[in-house]
């Protein structure tokens, strides 16, 4: 057992614009973060990864940087962050910060001289290419829509963008470019912050012949060539080398796309590159005509095969990251528990429940500790992703898709779900701003809020906190074995945790009815439940249980 901080911890994602706003202008800024620290602090979490906050134009809300030595303006100044950053460690919180470092913005300085000529010193610090037979240098597809590579008329040539076209790919092979992030990160790093999230930095080294992709719709996949590319490991070793292994940091890879054994390789122990990396078949929805876009659960069986397959594989080789949700996804509660005003509390309690016993650090997105739900949103109008009105204009105005369909699977798997303000109170506009919010609110902050919360012992709030403080008081929970129970069942999600003779059985519902479950221990402990009184053979809807038990 080889005791470690971040294994210990649980992680708490903020995501800026959307989590308190200080001066009225309608968006979150870091002077309303400060002033939640304490509502924090109490729920117990160790660390916050702060979702982008540096100088952006804001294309993809602050995934696109045009400056990483700078603060957003309308996130405040330097001089805040800094008061964060030590507000924070007085209240022993650490700040992971997000690093976006596939890509800048277009605007940064880098891309704006790269632009100006052939023969610009930063024009290899992106990639260009020149046209094919007078069109794209190959079929690729942006994820964000649209071709992945846009015309410079001046130049003549193209640059790549995976994302959006206010989103140049930088060009990790120049030794330039991997100083100048380099030398960034080793400056934040200096100023205090406690690690990285890194975007995407499965993406971060090309094939560079750039063969066209087998084509899915009207483009051809990067993904082979992109995805863990020749160098990445290189790359991320050098990175170890020269910054990270200096610091007392936590590292999570957002590996899009990983396989169980390129995890192995990003995270494991023995590599010298990453702590942990996001993995994402569980959240990803597959198989569907429309790439992401599809409205249809995924059944408990996969589900369950999908996190065996990730804690058995990584058992002892690299450690798990946990989480439901993200500014990415739907909200926990909506996509895998039941948002009806019935169930909407035990099943998110059971979520939790189910996430946090698991053998991993777990990820708690901002709202999600009072079961927050999707935002219901009925007018494309309400909608601010580029990636919800881009894939709208995509499949319906080009592609010919019934605008009801695409409403529900934006209203299934839209990524501003999750980006609508934290509701902190009955007043107007869920206490998050006194001005107008840049999106629109979830109209149930009268029902689901934090004030309510904090008062009532049997919130979800306050069923986190415990399963926080668990977490902080048990071994087992963070460094147990995990073995999975009832493989086949299709409704019970249930697992045990052993270390030495300590033994957790984990027994969830993941339906709205009664079910047998034969995994119930004889006469053993109740640690927590989502029920008060737990413990039957026949669990509830929605039930929860861990069980604790000395074995021999
Ligand atoms: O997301 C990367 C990524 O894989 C997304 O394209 C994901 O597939 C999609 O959002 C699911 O709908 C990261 C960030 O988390 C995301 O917010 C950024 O937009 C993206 O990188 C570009 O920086
Ligand atoms: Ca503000």
């Amino acid at each position: 057992m080889n005791k470690t901080w971040w294994k210990e911890a649980v992680v708490y994602q903020i995501y800026p614009r959307s989590f308190c706003d200080s001066n009225g202008d309608g968006i979150g800024d870091i002077q309303g973060i400060i002033s939640k620290l304490d509502y924090l602090k109490r729920l117990g979490i160790d660390i916050i990864w702060l979702s982008p906050i540096y100088q952006s134009p804001n294309d993809d809300n602050g995934y696109d940087i045009s400056d990483y030595q700078d603060i957003m303006k309308e996130f405040g100044t330097m001089n805040d962050f800094d008061e964060l950053l030590e507000e924070a460690h007085k209240r022993n919180i650490r700040i992971v910060m997000d690093l976006v470092v596939n890509h800048t913005s277009d605007e940064h300085k880098w891309f704006v001289e790269s632009k100006k000529s052939k023969d610009n010193p930063y024009r290899d610090y992106y990639i260009w290419k020149d046209p094919k037979d007078g069109k794209e240098p190959n079929n690729w597809g942006s994820w964000f829509g649209g071709p992945a590579w846009e015309y410079d008329q001046e130049t003549n040539m193209y640059y790549l963008h995976i994302f959006s076209k206010k989103q140049p790919d930088l060009n990790w092979d120049n030794e330039k470019v991997r100083e100048e992030v380099f030398d960034m990160m080793t400056w934040w790093l200096d100023r205090g912050v406690d690690g990285f999230r890194m975007d995407v930095i499965s993406l971060i080294s090309k094939e560079p012949e750039l063969p066209d992709g087998e084509v899915m719709g009207r483009f051809g996949d990067l993904v082979p060539f992109c995805a863990h590319g020749p160098k990445v490991h290189e790359y991320l070793k050098e990175m170890n080398q020269k910054v990270l292994s200096k610091f007392d940091i936590m590292t999570v890879g957002e590996a899009a796309c990983v396989t169980l054994e390129e995890a192995k390789k990003y995270a494991g122990f023995d590599r010298n590159e990453l702590d942990m990396v996001f993995q994402f078949e569980h959240v990803e929805t597959r198989g569907g005509d429309y790439g992401k876009w599809d409205d249809k659960p995924t059944p408990l069986v996969e589900l369950k095969e999908i996190f065996d397959k990730w804690e058995s594989g990584l058992e002892g080789i690299a450690w798990n990251s946990l989480f439901w949700s993200n500014h990415d996804q739907p909200r926990a509660v909506s996509r895998f528990g039941n948002d009806s005003p019935e169930f909407r509390e035990i099943s998110s309690k059971m979520l939790g429940t189910c996430l946090h016993f698991m053998k991993g650090t777990p990820y708690i997105y901002q709202g999600e500790e009072l079961g927050m739900t999707n935002a219901n949103f009925n007018q494309l109008e309400q909608y601010r992703d580029l990636e919800a009105i881009n894939s709208y204009h995509e499949l319906v105005v080009q592609g010919g898709l019934a605008p009801e369909k695409m409403m529900d699977f934006l209203k299934y798997r839209g990524r501003d779900n999750a980006r609508t303000p934290m509701q902190w109170d009955d007043n107007t506009n869920a206490g998050f701003t006194s001005g107008t919010p840049w999106i629109d609110l979830n109209s149930n902050y009268t029902e689901i809020n934090a004030k309510i919360q904090l008062n009532n012992k049997k919130s979800v709030y306050n069923y986190y906190r415990e399963l926080i403080r668990l977490r902080h008081e048990k071994d087992v929970i963070v460094y147990g074995s995990f073995h999975m129970l009832l493989k086949e069942d299709p409704s019970i999600f249930a697992y045990e945790r052993v270390l030495n003779k300590q033994k957790l059985t984990v027994v969830c519902n993941f339906t709205e009815h009664h079910v047998n479950c034969d995994a119930v221990p004889e006469g053993a402990k109740v640690l927590v439940s989502n029920y008060d009184n737990s413990g039957n053979k026949l669990l509830k809807p929605y039930e929860a249980v861990v069980f604790e038990e000395i074995i021999s």
